[in-house]
């Protein structure tokens, strides 16, 4: 285990994780390391991060828990919960390794939406977790940051715009329909955003690889012909 990474204190996330973050975020996404403006990607999502588009959410009363289905490549993966911890690497100043117990300290949402496959299915779902942007402040993009490879337990994977990774309603989720998150659906961590189709929202997340291009290895079923960006 990583030292450095791992021993977060609690003060220093709770200090992290307060009303700072935005003006943490806009610090970091607005200059570089010598204090000159960066790059127009950057301002680009720092508007994102300040005016942010937000699809319309459901009703508790509208979760549909009998029509959710488990998708799942190759079935479900077993996961020492023990011991797990979060990766976020890759194009970030402060790569971290969080427990579950560190994750939730992070301040917590909750979102009622529509998950989408595109195998013909649709279901109301209720999903309670960290928002990525949360996350990625705490790691510090650096400025050429412009993509976010996640890879899971059962050796899915999949790579989104930062744009989309970034938005107010991109979710880590642990907690699906009020309870915890199901091992079938992904637990401990999983994908959850109203932004994107289905198989965008990877289940049993242990790493996040922020990158400053697509790699040849995109998404699994994007590398095997669905289409890349996957927005709703
Ligand atoms: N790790 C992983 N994530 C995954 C998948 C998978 O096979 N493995 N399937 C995807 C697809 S195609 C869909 S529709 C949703 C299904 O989520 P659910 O099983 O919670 O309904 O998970 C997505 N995330
Ligand atoms: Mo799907």
């Amino acid at each position: 285990m990583n030292e450095e990474s791992s021993q977060i204190s609690r003060r220093q996330l709770l200090q992290w994780a307060g009303a700072g973050l935005l003006v943490n975020v806009a610090g970091t996404l607005l200059y570089d390391p010598i204090g000159r403006l960066s790059m127009p990607i950057n301002e680009g999502l720092e508007a994102l991060l300040l005016s942010p588009n937000p699809t319309p959410e459901f009703p508790i009363t509208a979760i549909e828990p009998d029509r959710l289905i488990v998708n799942s490549f190759r079935g479900t993966p077993n996961i020492d919960l023990a011991n797990f911890q979060l990766k976020i690497s890759g194009q970030v100043t402060h790569p971290l390794s969080l427990s579950m117990i560190d994750i939730q300290k992070l301040p917590f949402t909750s979102m009622v939406i529509r998950q989408v496959c595109v195998e013909g299915w649709a279901a109301i779902v209720q999903w309670g977790g960290v928002k990525l942007r949360d996350l990625l402040t705490l790691a510090q993009l650096k400025s050429g940051a412009k993509y976010v490879y996640f890879k899971s337990a059962d050796g899915y994977y999949e790579s989104w715009d930062l744009a989309s990774v970034v938005h107010p309603q991109t979710l880590l989720a642990y907690q699906m329909n009020g309870q915890d998150l199901p091992a079938e659906n992904g637990a401990p961590l999983r994908l959850a955003a109203p932004i994107k189709l289905g198989y965008k929202q990877s289940k049993w997340v242990t790493e996040i690889i922020v990158t400053n291009k697509l790699l040849p290895k995109r998404g699994y079923w994007e590398d095997l012909g669905y289409e890349w960006f996957g927005g709703l």
